[in-house]
């Protein structure tokens, strides 16, 4: 069984979905295949060009209240980071030898990120990622400002939309999709009925 995961750094409830399929991928045996796309672009695609929940204060006060409650019962950390520059974090993911460490990349970027409240666009923070997966930081940092990784980026972001994926975080078994960390229940659902022996 192979999972697609479609998210973007800057959302905290795709945060809260990425610890929920890690462990349901433990439980279950399924594969999960990666993909940080452009959240605003997915949105702006179908016409959803209202305010985002973070200028909606009255939605937003309930918003940080609900994710509590999710990280609470996931017993993870939550902690919002000061701004929502995603796009290098996300395209790093395209980054050649990210391609068989997606799953720890991802987790340490979230980490960073949703559990300890670090600036996603922070050089620190990209520090911290090449010292744990040991890559050359000079390095990573040239491929996020080349062109493969925009053209990378766009494409992923792209493909999504032509998938119709409209928010995030969204994930995929075969042709059936389920937005939200909400609905990871109905995943799990599926996976009791149809990997059980
Ligand atoms: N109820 C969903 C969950 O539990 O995950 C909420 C997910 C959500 O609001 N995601 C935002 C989104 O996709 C990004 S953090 N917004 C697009 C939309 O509302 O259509």
């Amino acid at each position: 069984v192979m999972v697609d995961f479609y998210f973007d750094f800057l959302s905290p409830f795709s945060y809260l979905a990425n610890h929920r399929l890690s462990v349901l991928a433990g439980r279950y045996g399924f594969s999960i295949q990666y993909h940080a796309i452009d959240l605003a672009r997915a949105k702006t695609a179908i016409g959803n060009i209202g305010p985002s929940n973070r200028d909606l204060k009255v939605k937003l006060d309930y918003l940080k209240v609900d994710l509590q409650r999710w990280a609470d019962l996931y017993r993870i950390p939550l902690v919002f980071p000061p701004n929502f520059n995603s796009r290098r974090v996300n395209a790093g993911l395209y980054y050649p030898a990210a391609r068989e460490r997606a799953a720890e990349y991802v987790r340490l970027v979230f980490d960073s990120a949703w559990g300890k409240g670090w600036a996603l666009d922070a050089d620190s923070l990209l520090a911290e990622v090449c010292d744990k997966l040991n890559w050359d930081l000079g390095e990573f940092e040239d491929f996020l400002n080349s062109e493969n990784a925009a053209k990378a980026y766009d494409e992923e972001t792209q493909a999504a939309i032509d998938r119709k994926v409209f928010g995030v975080p969204t994930v995929f078994w075969d042709d059936q999709m389920w937005w939200g960390n909400d609905r990871l229940f109905m995943l799990e659902s599926r996976l009791q009925k149809e990997t059980q022996p």
